[in-house]
């Protein structure tokens, strides 16, 4: 019956796991969510309310819910935390101004007891732009050494290009894969 239920496995894959993009307004989350679905840079517009798209990763499932960012909709992020396995959080790399907004979001989020089991991936996106901040200054700004309770890893990426993107699914697929 294991052996069973093994092939079945390997014939149907895993579950879903679930993985919400989250981040401030133009940080390049949609932008990242479909480049990892097509692996081209699409057109996009402010999101209003979600995208959700279903990205495989050999026979790793993620079910990827793009939040839209702006400030009147951050305060239903948390109606989305629920069996979250794992956060990302796109930083535009190049805007300084806003990471202080950033860390305070960061930090609320992760204290939220819907996400207490959750990894967090921070993609230091729009690495292409000259004035861009290195992922080691982000990480930095953030304080990302003082979170403790989460397994999580900050990647460089450009989401026009894809580089850093499948880097980061492959964290991704061991933080499930190590659950
Ligand atoms: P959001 O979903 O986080 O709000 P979007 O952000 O994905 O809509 O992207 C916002 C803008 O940033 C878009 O430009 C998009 O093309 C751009 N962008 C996203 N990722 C990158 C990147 O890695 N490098 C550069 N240079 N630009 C990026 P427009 O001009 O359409 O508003
Ligand atoms: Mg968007």
């Amino acid at each position: 019956m294991g052996l069973l239920f093994a092939k079945l496995m390997t014939v149907f894959g895993d579950r879903e796991h679930k993985v919400i993009i989250v981040g401030l307004d133009n940080a390049g989350k949609t932008t990242i969510l479909y480049q990892f679905l097509t692996k081209e840079a699409v057109h996009t517009s402010p999101t209003i309310g979600s995208n959700v798209e279903e990205i495989a990763v050999q026979k790793t499932r993620f079910l990827m819910w793009d939040i839209g960012g702006q400030e009147s909709l951050r305060a239903s992020w948390n109606s989305y935390y629920c069996n979250t396995e794992i956060v990302i959080l796109v930083v535009d790399s190049t805007d300084r101004e806003r990471l202080t907004l950033n860390k305070e979001e960061l930090h609320r989020m992760l204290a939220h007891e819907d996400l207490q089991n959750a990894a967090v991936l921070i993609l230091a996106n729009k690495q292409d732009m000259k004035n861009s901040m290195s992922p080691a200054e982000i990480s930095q700004y953030l304080t990302l050494s003082s979170i403790t309770g989460h397994s999580w890893h900050i990647q460089a990426c450009c989401a026009l290009t894809g580089e850093g993107l499948p880097a980061s699914l492959e964290w991704m697929r061991s933080r499930v894969l190590a659950n």
